[in-house]
């Protein structure tokens, strides 16, 4: 596949905004999704941000295995990286974060001050891969104004200034792929996730891997029992989705599977854990 075919224009124009605007922001907030934050880490973010001034949000976590978020967040810390779990789209989940950006923005304002310096803007970046979250987090943090966001990935075009009420500037981003980064167990993961645009990946495959309860963890007893459907065929025939001559539409039967577990209706899956073979 051609790097330009899946990286459209205005991506290459976020990398290049977050390349210039860098040396002005106090803090990145890197937004991953919650159910693979080693897959929606792939993209070129040690060259955008420094990672000492980033904090890593685990969104979407509302739709991830509870105890892996948590597996997660013991596993970034003992990077030395700082990690918090969001749930963007209700503005609940946020208060960790917003002590967390408000403790960061006092020491800066006391160093710089120390050094003279009369500057009380804070400055934040977010950034991350498509349809992750970042606009619908800035949102939450009390935008005023809003972020444009919506259910596929490349809602946000431009990078865009955004003020909030604490008196954080944050610039949202549009989400940024690095395909030569990608491997292929990289690819079901994103685009399950919704964050590989539909064209990018065969839906059969991404379904198929998805159905495999080895490929998952979920959050207690929170998932619906497939086994008596056995395969994605079985539960094509199970919904009646079948093509004229009576055999089962598993194209359609697996936009469907992938459709209810983006909406979260499959239970709360994650779908790679710190200790798998990543
Ligand atoms: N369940 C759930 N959905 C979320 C959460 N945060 C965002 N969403 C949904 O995810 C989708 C993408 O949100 P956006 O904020 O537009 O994502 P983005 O990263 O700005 O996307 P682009 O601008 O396209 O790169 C929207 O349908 C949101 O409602 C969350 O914490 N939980
Ligand atoms: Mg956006």
């Amino acid at each position: 596949m051609r790097e330009s075919a899946w990286f459209p224009g205005h991506m290459a124009k976020a990398r290049d905004a977050i390349s210039r605007t860098r040396s002005v922001a106090d803090f990145f907030l890197v937004v991953l999704d919650a159910r693979i934050p080693h897959a929606s880490r792939k993209f070129d973010l040690s060259r955008l941000a420094p990672l000492h001034k980033c904090i890593f949000c685990l969104n979407r976590s509302d739709l991830a295995c509870e105890d892996t978020t948590d597996d997660w967040l013991r596993w970034f810390s003992s990077q030395g990286l700082v990690a918090e779990k969001t749930r963007a789209v209700a503005g609940q989940g946020l208060s960790r974060l917003r002590r967390l950006l408000a403790s960061r923005k006092e020491e800066i304002l006391e160093k710089r001050s120390a050094k003279g310096r009369k500057d009380r803007t804070f400055s934040v970046i977010v950034v991350g891969m498509p349809n992750v979250g970042k606009s619908s987090l800035l949102n939450s943090l009390g935008g005023v104004g809003s972020a444009a966001t919506g259910r596929k990935p490349g809602i946000t075009r431009g990078p865009q200034w955004i003020r909030t009420k604490q008196g954080f500037s944050i610039l949202d981003t549009p989400g940024i792929l690095t395909p030569g980064r990608l491997e292929l167990d990289d690819i079901w993961k994103l685009h399950a996730c919704g964050i590989l645009p539909d064209e990018k990946a065969d839906p059969v495959e991404t379904a198929s891997l998805l159905w495999d309860p080895a490929n998952r963890r979920a959050s207690g007893s929170s998932v619906p029992d497939q086994a008596g459907q056995g395969d994605l065929e079985g539960l094509g025939k199970a919904l009646g989705f079948l093509k004229r001559g009576g055999s089962v539409d598993i194209e359609r039967t697996a936009q469907h599977f992938l459709k209810e577990f983006r909406a979260g209706k499959l239970g709360r899956l994650t779908l790679e854990a710190p200790e798998d073979d990543l």
